[in-house]
């Protein structure tokens, strides 16, 4: 089987210090965060960026500070800046990491309820003019599905020829409002794209690791990290991502995975080494 790429979603733009001490905000914890989940594993670094206190930002000048401070401590790490941001966001600002002109970013493939009112809007209009904005520049985007419904409205607009190959997909799986985690729901995902496609599973909550171990035995990839989840283990709050890659890793090994450096990665997902 192909090498297993981790993604490591470090931060997020919804958890809070208070819901685990270790979410990094300031462009150090993220450097720090980033570099033990790299050290860990990790071959991709899902990233939102955050102002001091906390609060999400799409700023362009944070995410680019941030990027070179993660660079410094893993030059050769795979920076996957989100396009996403947080609920509420205009599509521009949003847009901003993109001008950096990463290997990688987020592609949100549509709509979904995030619990109580939020609702993050991904309209197909919206998608398509992010996929414009994102292959203009010759970033590969990560096809954020959370939902069968968000993996067609991608298969649409490739027909069409607003998303191209290569197609690497990341199903979002357990959101309140979106497409729970359970195994049938990987299974029918994963059975719904073409076979060029690569996939990546981030479980939310309790269903990170089930998913993972199912992902590395169905030869797809894995994204964890406190943005998805913050505990090691029920009722037990994960010391960093580090630890949360480390499980990942253990996981592979036990599967026979051995696990993918970010130029085993970038040649997996068709990146320039
Ligand atoms: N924070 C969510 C509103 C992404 O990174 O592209 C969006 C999100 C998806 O996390
Ligand atoms: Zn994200």
């Amino acid at each position: 089987m192909e090498k297993l790429i981790i993604t490591c979603a470090i931060s997020g733009a919804e958890v809070t210090k208070e819901d685990n001490s270790y979410v990094p905000y300031t462009i150090e914890e993220m450097a720090n965060e980033a570099y033990e989940a790299y050290a860990a594993g990790a071959s991709i670094i899902h990233l939102h960026v955050r102002n001091d206190d906390g609060t999400p930002t799409q700023d362009i000048n944070r995410f680019e500070e941030t990027i070179k401070a993660i660079k410094e401590r893993c030059p050769d790490v795979i920076i996957q800046p989100s396009t996403g941001g947080a609920v509420g966001m205009s599509n521009d600002e949003r847009l901003q990491p993109t001008m950096l002109y990463p290997e990688m970013c987020t592609l949100d493939c549509g709509s979904v309820n995030f619990g109580g009112d939020e609702v993050f809007i991904n309209s197909e209009n919206d998608v398509i003019y992010f996929a414009e904005k994102i292959y203009e520049k010759g970033i590969l985007p990560e096809l954020e599905c959370f939902g069968k419904m968000h993996v067609d409205q991608v298969l649409r607009l490739v027909k069409k020829g607003h998303i191209k190959e290569h197609l690497h997909f990341s199903f979002v799986l357990g959101i309140p409002g979106g497409m729970t985690g359970e195994e049938r729901d990987f299974l029918f995902l994963k059975d719904s794209i073409p076979e060029s496609a690569t996939y990546s599973v981030a479980g939310v909550g309790r269903f990170e690791f089930k998913l993972a171990e199912l992902s590395i035995k169905y030869g797809g990839h894995v994204r964890v990290g406190l943005e998805d989840n913050i505990y090691i283990t029920k009722g037990i709050k994960a010391q960093g991502n580090k630890v949360l890659v480390e499980e990942v890793v253990r996981i592979a090994s036990l599967n026979g995975r051995s696990i993918a450096s970010p130029n085993e990665a970038r040649k997996i997902l068709g990146l320039k080494v």
